[in-house]
């Protein structure tokens, strides 16, 4: 059989021989002791890259999510994020079973949130009403297909959040692809919040990690919080030691995934029974809809397996397939003959 073409998901990227080495090679110590210095080096340079005064490097993305919440909130108070947020939908409801917070979820467009409409989610002060502590983003935005909020965007939830005192986290898994795909630097896309996470084992190619960034006296609370949730590691630096090469060098060829995520869709915007949004597709997830094709999505699923393509279904008849370093423009064009065989003869 042929090479397998896995788009589920950028996270099946596996580490560089490079990393592999850097891992063999990498000075460690005891990390909850302080004392590791691949960790300690892997921390100065995500603070500096994003122009925050601290950094903690934590399990996964979904750990930095719950860390930055607990951090910054108190049981029973509420969260305002978009109503497809990664950490409403995909995080096993840790937000309310761990932070113990009540998530206030709010329609946004392509994914980014309305000024307007988060200053009207916010609680006035009451004696019934729970008070909002935090606004979360998503950058790049998952279910939304991809798609990036722009540094001006970004400013002005962040200063409707100034304006009543409340501190706001961008879920940045794919920051970097956000930065990336709008050519900016990004600290243009972070410099107003207070906290981001961002991961490193997704597009960046590492194999564990993620990071979470703000000033020093949020950084050494979430230490804490990390703690508490069993993510104090101990020689760490074996995944620091991947990390460092993940946002030194792996930073600008997400450029080539964006490409061929748009070779992908356009592809796709050209056949029968298929409906793609070509405005969503900002990074390297491609979404697109078969609703037409009177099949339903896991049976699509299942037929391009057999042609030795993987994609996921997002909600039934949706299915999403995200680009990677694994990926090469001559696995789109097979893909896309895939799809098409698969399409026009009903193999499925
Ligand atoms: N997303 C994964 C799956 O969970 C769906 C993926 O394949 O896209 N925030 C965002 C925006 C994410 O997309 C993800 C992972 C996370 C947080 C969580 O990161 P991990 O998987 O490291 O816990």
């Amino acid at each position: 059989m042929n090479k397998v073409i896995d788009l589920r998901s950028d996270t099946v990227t596996l580490p560089t021989e490079e990393m592999l080495e850097a891992i063999r090679n990498a000075k460690l110590g005891d990390d909850v002791f302080g004392e590791d210095p691949t960790v300690k080096e892997l921390e100065e340079l995500a603070a500096k890259k994003m122009g925050k005064e601290a950094a903690l490097l934590v399990t996964s993305g979904t750990q930095g999510n719950l860390v930055s919440i607990l951090t910054q909130t108190k049981r029973g108070e509420e969260v305002i994020l978009e109503a497809d947020a990664h950490i409403y939908h995909y995080e096993m409801g840790g937000i309310s079973a761990i932070a113990g917070v009540l998530p206030r979820p709010i329609k946004g467009e392509m994914g980014v949130l309305e000024p307007e409409a988060v200053e009207e989610a916010i609680r006035p002060p009451s004696p019934h009403l729970p008070k909002t502590a935090l606004i979360c983003l998503e950058n790049t935005h998952n279910l939304a297909g991809g798609t990036c909020i722009t540094p001006s965007q970004t400013r002005k939830v962040c200063e409707v959040a100034a304006r009543h005192g409340l501190a706001v986290h961008i879920d940045g898994a794919r920051i970097f692809n956000a930065a990336v795909a709008l050519g900016v630097d990004v600290k243009e896309l972070v410099s107003p919040a207070d906290s981001v996470m961002f991961c490193l084992s997704k597009g960046l190619s590492a194999p564990i990690g993620s990071l979470v960034v703000g000033s020093s006296s949020f950084i050494e609370r979430a230490r804490r919080m990390r703690k508490m949730l069993g993510g104090g590691m101990r020689q760490a630096g074996v995944i620091a030691a991947a990390g460092l090469i993940a946002l030194e060098k792996m930073v600008d060829r997400l450029r080539e995934d964006h490409d061929n995520a748009r070779l992908l869709a356009e592809g796709l915007a050209k056949m029968d029974g298929i409906k793609i949004d070509l405005r969503r597709v900002q990074s390297n997830i491609v979404m697109f809809d078969i609703s037409d094709l009177g099949v339903s999505g896991s049976d699509f699923i299942s037929a391009l397996l057999k042609h030795g393509v993987k994609a996921l279904t997002v909600r039934g008849n949706i299915i999403r397939m995200v680009t990677h370093r694994g990926i090469g423009r001559e696995d789109i064009l097979q893909t896309l003959d895939v799809i098409k065989e698969v399409t026009a003869k009903k193999l499925i």
